[in-house]
């Protein structure tokens, strides 16, 4: 038998970990951890070790499929690829010729190694119409820190300059369930956080051990901003502020000062049921233990002051002078050499837009939500059922499931059915996919070559094919054979993704077996890059009030937006949601080795209220909001805040007839309906809201 080891790098999420694969006569047999990777250091978590249940799955689609029966009632035939190509490309240019091309929509959910194909096709193929879930992930983030200090502050988990962080804020970031989230590899998150001696978690639910050191405020969901904009307040009116780095790099501290006066840390504790001594010696710890970093996450993402508050905490590092420096949020540097492409066709314009100017008056945003590059998802599927401003024809869902990802499912149900021709491309036929009329079988990260650029961080890694199971095919495959056949060779000028990945290697003087021997490229990082360069910002200074948005009409510093809702006797508990260490989303419960460890859907709830209320460990139950119920199963602990409670997110049950309801009964998206949005980014009300929860 000959057993072969390949050196390649996991995506079963975002995080960045290399991997050996282990194969047995070209079978894969087995997945560990790389000891040699300066960006995972031997680190794997459950989801890549039994990744070759993915691979192999005996439900994978295997072959392109076209819908025979009536739409969603999961009946196919496999067609060749030649003429699932053929008649996609033939029905996106019929209704590009007869109604335009903004009648064309692409979606995906998460980012996902072929985004920026995605985003260049729909640039291309001249539709405006590109749906993620940017404004619910992440994006909060990374714009606010664009307009702030022009790049995303990281934390100093590797150290290169010698030192972690000594004090830690995991603020609404789910570390040992989503491996440290974004660009990241969790296992060195978590090692980091060893070696901090302070380390405060924000969260409604304790998410460390308890232990010397450790803190744990757990403030009610979605009050983040008032929280961050009391704490900038301690600091300031302490004056414990780092004043070289105020004084020299940042801009409006003046200003700041005045505006922070009314946000004490009296008025934060009331919103936030936090004490107002407790955030005063957090902010004292913040601002005196050095160097400190912050972790954040989606905690922070899903309320209506989501971008604002991404804002108050960028502010936090920069008052207390922790950005670019050793141990602290630091801006990573990208290898030189390796090309990126860009999703915009044409020369690129400075701003957040990915799309053209000229077909953002055909955008479905109508100019809401200026920092979200994409079309708000809520928005788009209202679209679509209320024909305003006007029905696309056409939609092609790449990797992703919003009949389970998205709010208000049972609605995006509905509008799935008013659209003319649908296209999913997906690994399985999840409840979303069933709703198409061609379904295309895409390849899996162990059968794809790539150069893995995701984050454009400081490490791009080699990700090499070991196996092929059926006819599957690499979606930026698909995206340039339709680019092709749509006549968009301009925008994608490579003859195969072969000679992409050679266009995307050729000033590192590598080709791709030379770079996959290597395995990884770094960026050689160098800190405190502002003294020598300033920020690229327009006052080139770190904008603490904020010129980009004083020109857009935009509060240029930071604010905090409650949403009014109440707690009732209706609906006394607050309601949130997290994900799940073995699950992506709404990915893998039908492998069977991480199904096990988390068979079914969970609801955290404090053990004290649990029993408040009759409800024992394990007991099935109801949650229901003004807009839903769900049905899951009660996990009791005294770590979550006692009024609030914590559902999986992305439940379905693949081992179901999922052509019926099957996909709504877990799903926590059915209790989500809030047409209430971020005025910046879009962003949904998904931490506080008011909720039930109740034996069956
Ligand atoms: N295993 C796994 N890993 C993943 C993913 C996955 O689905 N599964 N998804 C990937 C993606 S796309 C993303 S965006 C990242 C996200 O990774 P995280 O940012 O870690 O996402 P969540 O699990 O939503 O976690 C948020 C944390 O916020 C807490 N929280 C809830 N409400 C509030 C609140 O109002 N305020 C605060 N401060 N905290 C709150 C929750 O208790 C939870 O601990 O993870 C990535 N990695
Ligand atoms: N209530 C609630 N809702 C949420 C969240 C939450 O925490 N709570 N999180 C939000 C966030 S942060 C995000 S990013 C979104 C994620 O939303 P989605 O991206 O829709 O989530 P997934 O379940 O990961 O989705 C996608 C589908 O893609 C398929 N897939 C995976 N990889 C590939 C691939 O390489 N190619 C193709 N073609 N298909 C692939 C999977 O089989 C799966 O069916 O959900 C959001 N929704
Ligand atoms: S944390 Fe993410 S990238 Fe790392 S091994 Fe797990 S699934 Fe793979
Ligand atoms: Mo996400």
């Amino acid at each position: 038998m000959s057993h072969k080891i390949v050196r390649t790098s996991c995506r079963m999420c975002h995080g960045v970990c290399q991997v050996l694969v282990h194969l047995d006569n070209d079978k894969v047999v087995k997945v560990t951890g790389d000891p040699e990777s300066p960006t995972s250091k031997g680190y794997i978590c459950s989801k890549a070790i039994h990744s070759p249940e993915l691979l192999y799955h005996p439900d994978r689609l295997t072959e392109p499929l076209e819908r025979i029966g009536k739409r969603g009632e999961n009946k196919w035939k496999a067609i060749s690829w030649q003429e699932a190509l053929d008649k996609i490309a033939e029905k996106l240019d019929s209704i590009r010729k007869e109604y335009g091309s903004e009648y064309v929509a692409l979606t995906q959910g998460t980012g996902r190694p072929y985004t920026i194909f995605n985003a260049r096709f729909a640039n291309a193929f001249g539709t405006p119409n590109f749906v993620t879930s940017s404004h619910i992930c992440f994006f909060s983030r990374v714009t606010s820190s664009g307009i702030t200090l022009g790049g995303l502050p990281i934390s100093d988990i590797y150290g290169f300059g010698g030192v972690t962080p000594k004090c830690m804020l995991i603020w609404g970031c789910n570390i040992f369930n989503t491996g440290g989230a974004d660009g990241m590899s969790g296992g060195m998150l978590r090692r980091a956080i060893n070696h901090a001696q302070n380390v405060i978690v924000i969260d409604p639910r304790k998410t460390l051990p308890n232990k010397p050191g450790v803190r744990h405020l757990q403030l009610k969901p979605g009050t983040d901003g008032a929280l961050a904009l009391a704490l900038v307040h301690v600091i300031i009116s302490e004056d414990l502020i780092d004043k070289d780095f105020v004084q020299n790099y940042t801009f409006g501290y003046d200003e700041l000062v005045q505006h922070i006066q009314p946000y004490t840390p009296e008025w934060a504790s009331e919103i936030t049921e936090l004490d107002a001594e407790t955030i005063k010696d957090v902010a004292r710890t913040y601002a005196i233990i050095k160097p400190a970093s912050i972790q954040w996450g989606n905690g922070i993402d899903y309320s209506l002051s989501a971008f604002q508050t991404a804002r108050a905490i960028l502010i936090l590092r920069g008052i207390t002078g922790n950005i670019d420096k050793p141990g602290g949020d630091v801006l990573w540097v990208s290898p030189e050499k390796i090309r990126v492409m860009s999703p915009l066709v044409g020369p690129e314009g400075i701003g957040a837009r990915f799309l053209p100017q000229e077909k953002q008056s055909l955008s479905l945003n109508e100019g809401k939500y200026p920092f979200d590059p994409f079309i708000h998802p809520p928005t788009f599927w209202k679209s679509i059922l209320e024909e305003k401003p006007y029905r696309v024809k056409a939609l092609w869902a790449i990797g992703t499931n919003p009949l389970v990802t998205a709010t208000n499912p049972a609605e995006i149900k509905k509008a799935l059915d008013l659209i003319d021709f649908i296209v999913v491309s997906d690994f399985f036929l999840t409840p979303t996919a069933q709703q198409a009329d061609i379904v295309l079988p895409a390849a899996t990260w162990l059968e794809q070559n790539d150069i893995a650029n995701f984050h454009k961080i400081w490490a791009v890694l080699a990700r090499k094919k070991v196996a092929q199971v059926g006819n599957v095919k690499d979606d930026k495959e698909i995206i340039l054979e339709l680019a092709k056949r749509l006549g968009l060779q301009e925008a994608f000028p490579w003859s195969s993704l072969e000679d992409y990945r050679e266009w995307i290697l050729e000033n590192t003087e590598l080709n791709f077996d030379e770079f996959c021997e290597k395995g990884i490229i770094t960026g050689n990082m160098e800190y405190f890059k502002y003294r020598k360069n300033g920020f690229p910002t327009p006052s080139g200074k770190f904008e603490l009030y904020s010129h980009v948005l004083e020109s857009m009409n935009l509060d240029p510093l930071p604010i905090y937006r409650d949403s009014s809702l109440e707690l009732t006797s209706d609906y006394p508990l607050w309601l949130t949601n997290a994900k799940t260490l073995e699950f992506f989303h709404s990915e893998n419960r039908n492998l069977p080795s991480l199904r096990q460890k988390n068979p079914d859907p969970l609801v955290e709830i404090n053990s004290f209220t649990a029993s408040e209320y009759g409800i024992a460990n394990e007991e099935w139950v109801i949650l229901e909001t003004v807009h839903g119920k769900v049905r899951m199963r009660v996990k009791t602990t005294t770590a979550i805040k006692p009024n609030v409670i914590c559902a999986q997110h992305g439940w379905w049950f693949p081992e179901e007839d999922n052509s019926e309801n099957s996909w709504q009964k877990s799903n926590v998206n059915m209790l989500y309906a809030y047409q209430m949005y971020d005025p910046e980014i879009g962003a949904e009300l998904m931490r506080g809201v008011p909720c039930k929860i109740y034996r069956e």
